[in-house]
């Protein structure tokens, strides 16, 4: 875990390439797909509209991250299985604390599967009452492109891309970023069965208590 040391893309954006080695990643997917198997993957949908998102989801932790037709929000159960989310791996645990020096453990790790063809639009991630806690996301499986800007959609943009193992940290000024995935590298990487990329994004969702 850290096998490189951190690049700052952006003010507030730190990115780790290759964080994790090939076996990590290895054990890093197997792990998440045992755990989705206690809470099975699901496609949210867009607010308002209903539209699915390209992307399927489920979550680690005791706050999961869901959207639907009312909005996005925090759930504690699985909406589908009504059970509690499967926890957050310790290893996931062990890269936040090395890596944000945050005063408080995650509560969420939001799994984002993108197969073929998926994508994820421009977003922020500002959901959390915790904003002064920065957010944390391990990609694993094909490469993809990213893209961030600034906290207006029509701030200037600049796309990076996200290959198996890295870690990206983005707070402070970038916190509330605009970001999102353009598109896969189709069958860039043999590590998720099936094809496809899994990215793990964790935050700390309330502000903690001292
Ligand atoms: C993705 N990532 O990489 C989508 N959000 O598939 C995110 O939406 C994200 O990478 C907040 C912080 C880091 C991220
Ligand atoms: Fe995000």
């Amino acid at each position: 875990m850290l096998h490189s040391h951190a690049f700052e893309i952006a003010p507030g954006v730190r990115l780790w390439s290759g964080a994790l080695d090939a076996s990590e990643q290895g054990l890093l997917v197997n792990d998440v797909l045992q755990r989705a198997q206690d809470a099975p993957f699901y496609r949210p949908q867009m607010p308002r509209s209903g539209k699915p998102f390209s992307v399927e989801e489920t979550n680690f932790g005791s706050m999961g991250w869901y959207s639907d037709i009312s909005g996005y929000r925090y759930e504690a159960r699985h909406p589908l299985t009504q059970r509690a989310w499967p926890p957050i791996p310790e290893i996931l645990l062990e890269l936040w604390r090395k890596t944000t020096g945050y005063r408080a453990p995650p509560e969420c790790c939001l799994v984002n599967l993108y197969r073929a063809g998926a994508r994820m639009g421009l977003h922020q991630d500002r959901d959390e009452a915790a904003l002064e806690a920065p957010v944390l996301s391990v990609s694993l499986g094909d490469d993809a492109l990213f893209r961030i800007g600034g906290t207006t959609r029509k701030a200037p943009t600049k796309s990076i891309k996200l290959c198996s193992g890295d870690v990206l940290v983005f707070g402070g000024p970038a916190r509330l970023a605009f970001h999102g995935i353009d598109r896969l590298v189709s069958g860039s990487s043999r590590h998720v069965p099936g094809g496809g990329r899994i990215n793990l994004t964790l935050r700390r969702v309330a502000v903690p208590r001292e």
